[in-house]
């Protein structure tokens, strides 16, 4: 059995989020699968919540035993998890600076003003554009902008991109998969596949280790967003070992058992494809869900072409998680221009 009741966890989130049927998008795609949605967009009334926000649940604790003063993260103009980091910044009441690098070839009039941006200014965080493109690994960008607090006076506190390679980085996702298996029972069946979008990767990571422990991690299915595939895996990898030795998993987790997909991330990271575009469409115009071009309107594209390829057995039960992402939308104002 597992151990992840050691680890304290500071609340940010409302408690389990809601899985919901999707009907019109299961008979647009064939009706030969049903598709239901887990909603970890839904997940709190902080900034728009989403998936960073279960990773920091179990990060707050060490930030406040360490007596730091300024959160520090990094990620792209757009990022998501800048956002979520802001946004717990500002409900414990400290100081927040992040490095948003130019991750993603892409020139919206109003990128670097709109959307996830937007909201981390109004946070009070300090966001600090450099010119650095796309890497999920450590980056210089980020340990200047650590020494910088330091020379201010100030007590930093970093969190690395997508709170991935953080030492519990891992955790929350842990967690969902108890969580999951929970909402099955009162459902009434077991999902086959969970599709989950995946680039710094303890996302994936958590899950597969808390999907491990009941013998199903091979069901997810990632989906990568990053379109460096190679690096992905590598961190997916470390964090499942790292996390798995956390929780006592009390077993190595098999490479068969990490499950990534690299067949959507083209044209590049934070780039749709026409294909992404139809999906964001598709899902928008069915289910009135909200997925945007980075990473959730890619796990969807994933999720239809894999439907209609006849990639889930026929009478699945398909689990989408949708991780959160729709501000980003704001930033893409001219492909959507006339929806
Ligand atoms: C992100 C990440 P992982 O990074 O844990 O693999 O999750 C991928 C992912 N969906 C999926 C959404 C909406 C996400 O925001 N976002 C990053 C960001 O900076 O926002 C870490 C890259």
């Amino acid at each position: 059995m597992m151990k992840l009741d050691q680890f304290q966890r500071y609340p940010l989130t409302f408690g389990q989020t809601p899985i919901e049927y999707l009907p019109r998008l299961s008979a647009e795609l064939g009706g030969k699968v049903q598709i239901y949605a887990k909603r970890e967009d839904c997940n709190s009334g902080m900034a728009s919540g989403g998936n960073k926000l279960r990773k920091l649940e179990y990060i707050v604790p060490d930030i406040l035993e360490s007596g730091a003063d300024t959160l520090v993260s990094i990620g792209g103009v757009q990022s998501n998890h800048t956002r979520m980091v802001a946004a717990t910044a500002a409900k414990l009441g400290l100081k927040c600076v992040v490095v948003q690098e130019k991750w993603v070839p892409h020139y919206d009039a109003v990128y670097d003003r709109v959307g996830n941006i937007l909201m981390t200014r109004l946070m009070g965080a300090e966001s600090r554009i450099v010119e650095d493109g796309f890497d999920i690994g450590i980056r210089q960008s980020w340990e200047n902008a650590i020494q910088s607090v330091k020379d201010a006076g100030g007590k930093p506190y970093a969190i690395p991109a997508g709170a991935s390679v953080h030492k519990y980085g891992g955790l929350g996702y842990v967690a969902f998969a108890e969580e999951v298996k929970e909402q099955e029972k009162q459902l009434g069946f077991e999902f086959d596949y969970i599709i989950v979008c995946v680039v710094t990767g303890s996302t994936q990571a958590g899950m597969i280790v808390g999907f491990a422990a009941q013998e199903r991690a091979h069901q997810v299915i990632g989906i990568d967003a990053s379109a460096t595939p190679q690096q992905t895996r590598e961190q997916v990898r470390k964090i499942v070992d790292n996390t798995a030795d956390l929780v006592e998993l009390g077993r190595k987790v098999r490479d068969d058992e990490i499950i990534i997909l690299e067949d959507y991330a083209y044209p590049a990271y934070g780039v749709p494809s026409e294909e992404t575009n139809a999906a964001i469409r598709l899902a928008a115009r069915t289910e009135a869900m909200m997925t945007d071009p980075v990473y959730e309107g890619k796990s969807m594209q994933a999720l239809i072409d894999l439907t209609q390829k006849g990639f889930f057995k026929e009478g699945s039960k398909v689990l989408y998680v949708h991780l959160g992402g729709a501000p980003a939308l704001n930033g893409y104002s001219y492909y959507y221009r006339n929806g």
